[in-house]
């Protein structure tokens, strides 16, 4: 089933398949294969990463050919015809919703999808199924740091700043992101800015790619952010080292943090954080002193049931240092999906409406139903946050049907085995996705779709700037796109006028319905974006340059002033005990992507990654036995997985490593716990209390 080139514009480009740093790239046909060619672009500057200079490669894996449909739990998948699946889906939809109203169906969204598709799926939820219940793997992603920049700064913009930027950092803290892997292709920007004199701290439980090449590493113990931010204020204070005339000036609420930090004593942080006085003070110092500084989070303190308290712990260090709204400065959340950032604005979230509006507020709800021509009573009140939504599927007065259009979640979901169960108790599960993912093994319906070179679309990149992706390809016959899908169930629904199947016809309608809500579009076009490289948002009219630092003269909320929260150290939902000794802690590696669809399709990342491990510090090692390679069991309160394990001398003793990127048994989600932070919903993926068994060699598995 190999790809057609597209006859396409000669200028005609698109940007990467994965990450947020969407590096510009086209399409190029040598002996008929798809290969991936950078472009110059402003951002990527001509770079791609591994993964970018591999994408085409992903053209050469098998996918499904058309919809596959069980008749029965138990039947296997059968290829099926288009119509046969979307009548099986509306019937399975009205079904569900005779029985259990219109919340008892779902829909799972996803940060890889354009922001057409992203906002025609909240559209689409809301009107033409009616449902409250729709969420996003943002959730399990960006979400603490979301919650986090709009309470402190008014408007959650991952990075309040471009790239360009970086660069003028004399001294930058990356607060739990490995960027050397996770965004490869932004390295230039950090070792521009080292080449220019700059100084790079790294807060990392692992002495990770990007904690090697730091300056200062702070190996704190995991879930511990919020003590280490503390701990540095603390030292600030007691230093003298605060701006004074920045907090005065530019913010609200900091006599109360003030008095908090007080009681963190460098030792009690030592204690809670091990991370010695001695590095404590110097790190505070270097940012300090530096005449502009930026705090970079990754995941790494993001992903907690604290989560959002691990944010704002060094939001208020920003503040605190006068390091933030103005040239060089900054807090910023490296954002990770492509577009990770896009789809967090337009209503995939519970709560949200398009433009980042509330659904709750009866302004906001009127602004979008005026543009989508009903009355605000047709649009359904917020849902529950993505795990919850999940932890309702299969249950009689739950949700019994379930769309999901760009998340694996039985690899990208934590606490897997109890998910497998509540999403086999559905009546109908549905999964649109370009290849047969572990969880599009276990559907009823599997929609193929067009995805990434074989569309159009519009795409917002971590630094808020809004790309367009043009059409590369022609997609193989059989496969549909995302939004004709919806489209066509729509139809069978009775409600097809609401959605439109052409991604700018729905680009069109999304600049009027973010119009005057803080993610505003209104002014961006499509032409505009291709002739200026992109526009950054808010850009709330034609004539308007769009806004790449949003914070320059004043902050985002009422007021103009950045607010101070207090934000109490707690300690992980799970702490190490007897039975469960030592911390597990999760993440990426530089060759694969997320759950691993689409990068365990590429042969080049899978010869450099085949399967998963376990990185164990050599000295805990050797005193259980464990050789390299050797394969353990790793068993926490939720499951087992047996795994080879790699010695790492830049491990902590009390801590071991697993990347996500498998599925199976391998998943190392089946061990995760889903505790959830109580303000973000965001589930506790980076710590958990883990043993780790040697393996007889009798039962062991030779490693991979
Ligand atoms: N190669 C590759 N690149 C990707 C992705 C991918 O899957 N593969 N995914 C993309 C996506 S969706 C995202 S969200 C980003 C994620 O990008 P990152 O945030 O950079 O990635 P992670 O590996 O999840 O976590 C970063 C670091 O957090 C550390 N960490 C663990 N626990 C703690 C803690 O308690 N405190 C602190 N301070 N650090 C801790 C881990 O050791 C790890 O090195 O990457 C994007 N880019
Ligand atoms: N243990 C642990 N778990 C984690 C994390 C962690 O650090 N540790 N990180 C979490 C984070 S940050 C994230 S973002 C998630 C990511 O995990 P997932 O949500 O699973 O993300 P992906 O693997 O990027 O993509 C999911 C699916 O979308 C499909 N897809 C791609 N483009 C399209 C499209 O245009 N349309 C449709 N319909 N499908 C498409 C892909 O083929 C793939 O099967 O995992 C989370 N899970
Ligand atoms: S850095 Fe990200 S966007 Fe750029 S080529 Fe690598 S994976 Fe693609
Ligand atoms: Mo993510």
């Amino acid at each position: 089933m190999a790809l057609a080139p597209f006859q396409a514009a000669a200028d005609a480009g698109t940007h990467c398949p994965y990450c947020a740093m969407q590096c510009a790239m086209r399409l190029e046909w040598r002996d008929g294969r798809p290969e991936a060619v950078p472009r110059d672009f402003p951002t990527s500057r001509g770079g791609l990463c591994r993964k970018g200079w591999t994408a085409g490669e992903m053209y050469a894996a098998a996918r499904p050919a058309g919809p596959l449909l069980r008749d029965r739990r138990d039947a296997p998948l059968r290829p099926a015809g288009w119509e046969e699946a979307f009548d099986r889906i509306a019937a399975g939809l009205r079904a569900a919703q005779a029985a259990g109203g219109a919340d008892a169906v779902g829909v799972f969204g996803g940060g890889a999808l354009s922001n057409e598709k992203g906002y025609a799926l909240g559209k689409f939820a809301r009107l033409v199924l009616g449902t409250r219940h729709i969420d996003y793997n943002g959730r399990f992603c960006m979400a603490s740091a979301a919650a986090a920049g709009g309470r402190a700064f008014g408007l959650d913009r991952g990075l309040p700043f471009p790239l360009s930027d970086i660069p003028e950092a004399r001294a930058i803290l990356i607060a739990g992101g490995n960027p050397a892997e996770t965004l490869p292709v932004m390295m230039q920007y950090l070792e521009a800015q080292r080449a220019a004199g700059g100084q790079l701290i790294v807060a990392d439980p692992r002495r990770s790619a990007t904690a090697a090449m730091a300056d200062l590493h702070l190996q704190l113990t995991p879930g511990s952010d919020a003590a280490l931010a503390a701990g540095m204020l603390h030292v600030a204070v007691r230093d003298r080292l605060l701006d004074e005339g920045f907090i005065a000036a530019r913010t609200s609420g900091f006599p109360a943090v003030r008095r908090a930090v007080a009681a963190w004593w460098p030792d009690r942080v030592e204690r809670v954080a091990g991370v010695p006085e001695r590095l404590l003070v110097r790190a505070t110092h270097m940012l300090a002193e530096a005449a502009t500084a930026m705090i970079l989070s990754g995941r790494g303190p993001e992903q907690q049931s604290h989560g959002v308290a691990n944010a704002l712990g060094y939001i208020n260090l920003a503040l605190a240092l006068g390091k933030a709204g103005r040239r060089g400065c900054g807090w910023g959340t490296l954002t990770g999906q492509g577009n990770g950032q896009g789809g967090r604005e337009h209503g995939q979230k519970a709560d949200q409406l398009p433009g980042y509006r509330s659904i709750l507020d009866p302004a906001h709800r009127a602004a979008v139903a005026a543009v989508w021509g009903v009355p605000p009573e047709r649009i359904p009140g917020a849902g529950v946050s993505a795990w919850e939504l999940l932890q309702r599927c299969g249950r009689p007065d739950g949700i019994r049907a379930l769309l999901v259009h760009g998340c694996n979640l039985l690899v990208a979901a934590p606490d897997a085995a109890a998910l497998r169960a509540r999403l086999a108790g559905l009546d109908l599960l549905v999964v649109a996705d370009p290849f047969l993912s572990e969880t599009a093994e276990l559907a009823d319906v599997v929609l193929p779709v067009a995805h990434w070179a074989e569309e159009e679309g519009t795409m917002t990149n971590l630094e808020g700037r809004l790309l367009l992706r043009e059409r590369q390809a022609s997609p193989p016959p059989g496969v549909r796109t995302d939004l004709e899908v919806l489209q066509a169930i729509a139809a069978r629904l009775g409600r097809g006028g609401l959605v439109s199947a052409e991604p700018r016809a729905v680009f069109e309608e999304l600049r009027q319905a973010s119009a005057g809500g803080a993610a505003d579009y209104a002014g961006i076009t499509w032409e505009r974006i291709k002739a200026e490289q992109g526009v950054f948002w808010p850009c709330p009219a034609p004539d308007h340059p769009g806004t790449p630092r949003p914070f320059e003269s004043r902050f985002a909320t009422p007021d103009g002033r950045a607010r101070f929260h207090l934000a109490e150290h707690r300690a992980a939902a799970e702490e190490t005990d007897a039975d469960y000794p030592m911390l597990l802690t999760t993440g990426r590696v530089l060759a694969h992507y997320n759950s691993g669809t689409q990068t365990r399709r590429v042969e080049a990342l899978l010869q450099a990654d085949p399967a998963p491990y376990v990185e164990i510090h050599a000295q805990v090692a050797r005193g259980l036995g464990i050789a390299e390679g050797e394969v353990v069991r790793l068993v926490t309160r939720r499951g087992a997985v047996t795994l080879p394990a790699r010695l790492a001398p830049g491990m902590r003793l009390d801590t071991v490593f697993v990347p996500f990127h498998w599925g199976g048994r391998e998943a190392v989600n089946l061990l995760t716990n889903p505790a959830l932070d109580p303000v973000s919903r965001i589930p506790e993926f980076k710590v958990c209390a883990v043993r780790i068994e040697r393996v007889p060699p009798s039962h062991g598995e030779s490693p991979a």
